[in-house]
């Protein structure tokens, strides 16, 4: 290969160039990553005074790893996690590829701009998944994987669209996050593949350096679990020293430096390096020989040489495992933090800036001029010419599809309306029940749900049966890459669940870590934008572990992943499970969650219509993830024609009130009957009073706040809970209860200034029978008709 370098042709093979241009671009993305972070902190105007901030010292701990990934092995359809901190260096690197724009880059954690971790739905669709809450982006780098490969055995993946690779860059402090072992022993179960776990060891975290000790354990948990573990601790340079007479002693020398020594020489420079070293083996002849003719400077390089750094030990080892086949590998890339900057090795670095003098050493380091900070090829030794075509001939750098990296699926139909499941006369039916009915009917496949039926996949971490899916399980299997029978059906023992596995099941059975239950909904409801085939997930669980998965259901809603969530059975409802199954705030935490609509329907005829709206919202641009909260208590179902459209939009009156009335009465979810006996009572009094359903505080509260904006924009129709309250008189007092925490319904009074009575649950449960909780809890009949006679004297 003859090529141009420093204004001279030079001859050399293609994988030394190769090398050497990618040395190029490491220093540039070095430069990028740094001068962003600087330009926002020092540069752009700072009008509050408050520190903007950014990871100087991360960003350089993994330009190498980023640097061999992106510009030498990724191809366009692999998925990346990158570690919430080198967010500067991911941008960076799609400004080389031309797909950011300068003025981007100068938008750094400026509203609007950029954002400090990379984001999904803020900065486009070069991310593929967000990060930032640390050790969440890893584990759903391993779910993506099962969801491709769901995608692919049931041949749903568009064509032209290859199976990629998913590889997460990691911060070697995520490890300690607990979610990232339930995700590897979630993984290991389902034979995840073509996973990649690539750990920027730098032996810090953000306060600390980190134990020693601790990644021999962690190393053997990778193997445990069938991964495959690659350590990258020393570059070719060190090698090459240990390779030479008595070289062995320095590696042992550096294999025994304790992690926080090593981080401290580093940081002090050459001098200290030798000082240390010729302490312990100055009467080494052959390590005075590696030693004594190295600079300052270059001893410092050579001590610097780790693994993580070293971009020909990065990229061949990342060749031979793409070679090698398809295990999921966990990849240790000995690294320091803020390589090549000031603070390099320094124990307080994570959040330190380079000052603006050092940043102007920096800049002459690095053949910058002044103007010329955001020039793509400034101060590199590799003319521009060549850069470039190098750029435009790297795997990455070619479509994954016309589109771009952010695929389509088309919606996929919902019949206009789900049956409500038939109760025979005088018996009682829950909302779970019904759920489970509906979902098993869909499941049948027939007419109009054939295509619906296909696309929805089920998913529960441990609780399928007691959470009503067991009947569409069994029609539609268990999802599984390998096909395994049902032991106890092919030795015909009686059991109402026939569990096959296969590649063409559509239920993903979980263990109970709930964490993974949301990290699987957040790829299997990104499955249409990222491996371009639209599925309509849908998780079940007990309704108080939401908040055991909360950070996950969290994260998946921040990536606009699309998916219903149905949490069952809930409140104190579930009467004899005791105070650690009485779920209390989740109601709450579907009012304060955004991207997640939630609804709580009391019977059976609501759950339908909610059900409907929930497979139908999840498809639409504007849509959203959608939760139902339900209950296993059996009530009366009612017979009705209810508007499906007051039921969606969150209330609707079971009883209108008179106009002018002067008392509503309130309810939601499993209540609805000591509602309806309370208010049969009232109304002997107060014949003109309402009696209102609540489906959905969220939906109300979020419509109301959106009402509110826009008048005092100066236009906007009323909200549908101000239009439903509108009949009753202005000084009318509201009485509301649910199974849950009573804030949930107590801003009602607000909407008109109203007085409101709010009941619910707002102190632990415990275990006993439905009389005895609402009587003890205050939801009962007689609690109602005394909240009811306190709004009505006081
Ligand atoms: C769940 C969560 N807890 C705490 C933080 C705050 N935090 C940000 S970075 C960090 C340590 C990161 O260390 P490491 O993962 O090793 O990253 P690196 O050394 O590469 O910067 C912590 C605790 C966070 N972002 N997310
Ligand atoms: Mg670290």
């Amino acid at each position: 290969m003859t090529v141009q370098g420093k204004g001279k042709a030079r001859h050399l093979p293609g994988s030394a160039r190769r090398i050497e241009v990618l040395h190029a671009l490491e220093r540039k993305l070095l430069w990028l990553s740094s001068w962003m972070i600087h330009h926002a902190n020092h540069i752009r105007p700072n009008r509050d005074g408050l520190k903007v901030g950014g990871h100087q010292a991360s960003c350089a701990s993994c330009i190498s790893i980023l640097t061999a990934l992106y510009f030498d092995i990724l191809k366009p359809a692999d998925r990346v996690a990158v570690k919430p901190h080198a967010g500067p260096v991911f941008h960076s690197i799609n400004y080389l590829l031309g797909r950011q724009s300068r003025d981007k880059l100068e938008t750094l954690r400026q509203f609007g701009g950029i954002q400090p971790y990379p984001s999904r739905v803020k900065d486009g669709a070069e991310v593929d998944f967000s990060t930032g809450s640390v050790g969440l982006g890893v584990a759903l780098a391993s779910f993506g994987s099962l969801v491709q490969d769901y995608v692919h055995l049931h041949r749903m993946a568009p064509e032209g669209i290859p199976p990629g690779r998913h590889v997460a860059v990691v911060g070697d402090a995520e490890l300690d996050e607990g979610n990232i072992y339930e995700a590897l022993l979630e993984g290991w179960k389902h034979d995840i593949r073509n996973v990649w776990w690539v750990v920027d060891y730098n032996r810090q975290s953000l306060d600390s350096v980190v134990p020693d000790r601790l990644f021999g354990r962690i190393e053997g948990l990778f193997r445990d679990m069938g991964w495959n573990v690659v350590t990258l601790k020393y570059g070719r340079k060190l090698e090459a020293a240990f390779a030479r007479p008595d070289g062995d002693q320095l590696r042992r020398w550096i294999d025994d430096c304790p992690n926080s020594l090593y981080a401290a020489l580093t940081f002090q420079g050459g001098a200290a390096w030798r000082a240390a070293i010729l302490a312990d083996l100055g009467r080494v002849a052959g390590i005075r020989a590696i030693i004594d003719p190295l600079s300052d400077d270059e001893l410092s390089a050579l001590m610097n040489n780790l693994g993580g750094h070293d971009i020909e030990t990065l990229t061949e080892a990342f060749r031979a495992q793409d070679a090698a086949g398809d295990q999921p590998t966990c990849f240790i890339a000995y690294t320091i933090k803020g390589m090549g900057l000031p603070f390099a090795g320094h124990k307080d670095n994570h959040a330190g800036l380079m000052t603006k003098e050092q940043m102007e050493g920096f800049r002459a380091a690095m053949k910058i001029r002044p103007g010329h900070e955001w020039d793509e090829f400034e101060g590199l030794d590799v003319p521009e010419e060549e850069l470039r075509d190098f750029l435009a001939s790297i795997d990455f750098a070619k479509p994954l599809s016309p589109q771009g990296r952010a695929l389509q699926s088309p919606v996929i139909h919902v019949p206009d309306r789900f049956a409500t499941p038939r109760v025979p006369a005088g018996r009682k039916h829950s909302t779970q029940a019904a759920f489970g009915e509906i979902l098993a009917e869909i499941g049948r496949g027939q007419g109009e749900n054939a295509e619906l039926a296909k696309r929805i996949v089920t998913t529960s971490p441990d609780v399928t049966v007691s959470t009503n899916l067991g009947p569409w399980v069994n029609r539609r299997g268990i999802f599984d890459r390998h096909k395994k029978n049902d032991v106890f059906r092919d030795a015909k023992l009686a059991s109402a669940q026939r569990w096959g596995m296969s590649p063409e099941g559509q239920h993903v059975e979980l263990g109970i870590a709930e964490q993974n239950l949301f990290l699987l909904l957040a790829g299997l409801g990104l499955a249409d934008r990222l491996y371009g085939a639209r599925l309509l997930p849908v998780g079940t669980v007990y309704d108080p572990f939401v908040n055991r998965g909360l950070d996950a259901l969290i994260y998946a809603c921040y990536q606009d992943a699309r998916f219903l969530l149905v949490s069952t059975p809930s409140g104190l409802t579930l009467a004899p499970e005791g105070g650690q199954h009485q779920s209390v705030n989740t109601p709450l935490i579907g009012m304060a969650q955004d991207r997640v609509v939630a609804y709580e329907p009391a019977h059976a005829d609501e759950l339908a219509i909610l059900l409907r709206h929930a497979f139908h919202h999840m498809q639409q641009p504007d849509g959203s993830a959608v939760w139902l909260r339900l209950s296993t208590r059996g009530l009366e179902q009612p017979e009705r024609n209810l508007d499906p459209a007051a039921v969606i939009a969150g209330a609707h009156w079971v009883v209108p009130p008179v106009p002018g009335a002067s008392f509503a009465l309130a309810y939601q979810g499993a209540l609805a009957p000591e509602a309806l006996a309370a208010f049969t009572t009232i109304r002997e009094d107060i014949p003109e009073a309402g009696l209102l359903v609540i489906t959905s505080p969220d939906k109300l509260h979020t419509d109301w706040l959106a009402a509110r904006r826009k008048a005092r924009a100066g236009f906007g129709a009323p909200s549908w809970i101000e239009t439903l309250l509108e009949p009753l008189a202005p000084n009318a007092a509201l009485v509301t209860v649910l199974d849950g925490h009573p804030a949930a319904h107590a801003w009602l009074g607000s909407v008109r200034g109203q007085k409101v009575v709010p009941l619910g649950v707002d102190r632990f449960g415990q275990a006993g029978d439905i009389p005895d909780l609402y009587r003890e809890y205050g939801l009962d009949e007689a609690a109602i008709l005394d909240a009811c006679a306190q709004a009505l004297v006081s």
